[in-house]
Formats: structure tokens, sequence, C-alpha cells
């Protein structure tokens, strides 16, 4: 999916911590540790978290790869503790158990559990579902801070914004994506529509009293990177099918959308397609469109347009009401396993969707033109942008 960056994370969610190496930024990139922790901390909000996120307050320590501040071109390592891990030394330490910890059996439908003991013919579930959780978000988030502070040199501009959370959707109309930026940073749940987001805390209240979980839908979107990400020539070339990919990995995510997606199937192509203009500019022109229904991409190339991705996400498997099981030991039927979870985490996945765009971004990049440096890279950036206004 990534050509050009590799980008690894290792952690189990109640482990000693997270890792997260990223491979490919160039030498000479500014890292910023506070706005990486500022990502953290906006990863652990939202309305609908659980008391996990009382006890983690994750701070990411850059281990390899930054010399005084700056990126050296080397592999960057970060890593990010697991504060919750003291309490659960007895079970998901890395040494020997000094007596067997008591295996987790009864599997949550939804959730790995179930698929993973069979992959790994393990009735132990803790085995899969410690990796599986998404807690492994937080070092995403923190090496897609990283690949911020490349797009961002680089003159892209990332953020993300909920459109729903269960069936109660922000209404966005006349606004336009300087205001859904502005108004959904200021919002607890990141939701550009102030009254959406009182019924949507209503909602999510709800759910918790019915011992259940909300999923929703998000939106990221990018803006100031150039025309010509991506490639038409290869079907994992494509940039559209590279963010489609990454979005996909994020954990509860079902479904994403590019631009209009699936409305674009229920609509005539003269409604669908966006009209190409041209103005002229003072040492150039640009081509304009009135409209962006392609979501910033055409034949899997970024056309300049903002890059909008849309993703769903399910409601969070742990469920205190518990849903009919089996205990996979006994095969007896069993009411799934109850732990701690958030009822909603919707907002916090929609930064964690801003990481795998800034990480995507930064890859596509860095194909196009390539560089060691930073200096390279915005060298070639400034004349390929030039060679674009000079069409
Ligand atoms: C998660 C379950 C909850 C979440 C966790 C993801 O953790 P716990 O089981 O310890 O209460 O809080 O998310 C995080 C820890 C995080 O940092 O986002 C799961 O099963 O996916």
């Amino acid at each position: 999916m990534l050509r050009r960056l590799r980008f690894l994370t290792a952690g189990e969610s109640h482990g000693p911590g997270l890792v997260a190496l990223l491979e490919g930024i160039p030498k000479g990139l500014a890292i910023d540790a506070e706005r990486m922790g500022s990502e953290l901390a906006r990863r652990q909000r939202g309305y609908g978290r659980g008391a996990r996120m009382k006890i983690e307050s994750d701070r990411a320590v850059l281990r390899a790869g930054v010399r005084g501040g700056v990126t050296l071109g080397s592999p960057i390592a970060i890593l990010v503790d697991n504060r919750d891990h003291e309490r659960w030394k007895d079970r998901m330490g890395p040494e020997p158990f000094s007596s067997p910890p008591e295996p987790m059996t009864r599997a949550r439908p939804g959730h790995v559990d179930l698929a993973g003991g069979l992959k790994l013919d393990t009735h132990d579930l803790r085995d899969v579902l410690e990796r599986a959780s998404a807690r492994e978000t937080a070092a995403r988030v923190a090496a897609g801070a990283v690949a911020r502070a490349f797009c961002e040199a680089c003159g892209v501009a990332i953020f993300a914004h909920v459109l729903s959370i269960g069936a109660v959707a922000a209404d966005l109309r006349g606004l336009g994506v300087d205001d859904l930026a502005r108004r959904s940073a200021s919002s607890g749940l990141r939701c550009a529509d102030r009254k959406a987001a009182a019924r949507m805390r209503a909602a999510i209240r709800e759910a918790a009293h019915a011992g259940s979980t909300l999923g929703g839908v998000f939106e990221v979107i990018a803006r100031g990177h150039p025309a010509g990400l991506g490639s038409h020539v290869q079907w994992d070339l494509r940039l559209d099918a590279r963010l489609a990919g990454a979005f996909m990995s994020i954990q509860a995510i079902k479904g994403v959308e590019i631009g209009l997606g699936f409305e674009a199937a229920r609509r005539r192509g003269t409604d669908v397609h966006d009209p190409i203009g041209y103005e002229e500019r003072r040492g150039g022109g640009a081509f304009v469109r009135a409209s962006n229904n392609a979501g910033g991409t055409e034949g899997g190339i970024s056309n300049g347009q903002p890059i909008v991705v849309r993703a769903a996400m399910k409601p969070i498997s742990t469920l205190k009401r518990a849903l009919e099981s089996v205990d996979v030991q006994t095969k007896a039927p069993a009411l799934a396993a109850t732990e701690r979870s958030d009822v909603c985490a919707v907002a916090a996945a929609s930064c964690v969707g801003e990481a795998m765009m800034a990480l995507v971004l930064a890859d596509a990049i860095l194909e196009k033109l390539g560089g060691d440096t930073m200096q390279e890279v915005l060298r070639s950036l400034e004349a390929y942008r030039q060679q674009i206004e000079r069409y």
C-alpha cells in the first residue's frame, strides 16, 4: 500500500507499550514533539470513550531517527507506553507467568475473538484480541504526526470531522471546507453541526444506558497537494485504492467512500462528474471545478481538488449487554465476554483517519518527487508546481 515509506506498528493493548517504526521520511524535517503529543491527546478525547482513557495519558517518546528535533533520514522509532500495563503484568507481561492466567474463552460477536482463535488454534482469545484492539491506533497517530509534518512542509493540510453517529447526522448544508475545519475543531465530538453534536451525545448516553455501543461516519479532507499523485497505470498504484486500503485497515471500519461514493451510483453521469473550467492567473493559470464529486481523484490520480474520504465505523463490539455466543473451550452456549470498553469512538477514529491520510499522501508525494533531504523534496515540488502552472 505504501511504496516509498515503510510503516509498521507493534504492541498489545495491555502489554508494556506500543512501537511505531517509520522509514523513508527524508532528512531535514523538523519534528515538534509537543505537536505529536497534542495529536495523541486529541485521539484520546471524544464523548463516549471508556474508563481506560482516564488511565492512559499517551506520550510519544522518540527513540531513533530524529536528532536535535530534526529527522536524519534513518528509520524513526516511536514508543508509546501503556500505563494500564501495571495492572496487567500477571496476564500480559513478556516474562513466563508464575501461574497460568484465566483464559478468555467467550467470543464476542463482531470482535476478532472467534476468527483469530480459529486461525491461531488458541482457546485463550486474549492471544489475538490484545493485538486486534484499537489501542494500536495510538501508534498510528504518533507515526501519522511525522507524516503530517512532512505533508505540511509540502503545503498539504489535513483535517477530519464527524458526519454522523448512530442515526444522528450532521446538517452541513452551506458550509465550506474552511467552516467544516473550524467548527469541528472546537467540538468535542469533532462535529461541525453543534445541534447535531448535542443529539449525538444524547444518543451515546442512551446507547450506554442500554448496555450497547454506537458507530458512525467520519470524513477526512486533504488540501494543498498537487495534481498528479498516484497513477492510472496499475491497480495497486491508484491513489484511491491506496487510500481505501489505508482507511479500511483502521479497526472497526466497514465502509470507505471517496467523494460522492455510493451516491454516485444512484445518479446520472451529468449529475455526477465535475465540469472543468480554466482561470487565467498571474504567472500561469489553473483548472477549476465548481463541484468536487470525484473527491479529488480521477483515474487513480489526484486532480488537485481536495481529497475527500469517508469511513463508516461499526459499533464497538464489546457490549455490556452481551450477545449470545459460545465458550470456545467447552462449546457450551455462553454470553459473550464483557470487558471495560468505549461506547463510541468515532471522533477518535477520525484522528486515526487523519494519520492514515497523512501517511498515504506523504508516501505518494515522495513517490512522485523522490529526494533524500527535505530541501531536495521541496525543490522538486516547487519545480513540479511550476510545471503544472505552465501546462
Ligand atoms: C479497545 C478497548 C478499550 C479501549 C481501547 C480499545 O480498552 P480496554 O479494554 O483496556 O478498556 O479503551 O482503546 C484504547 C486503549 C486506546 O488507546 O484507544 C478495544 O478492544 O479495541
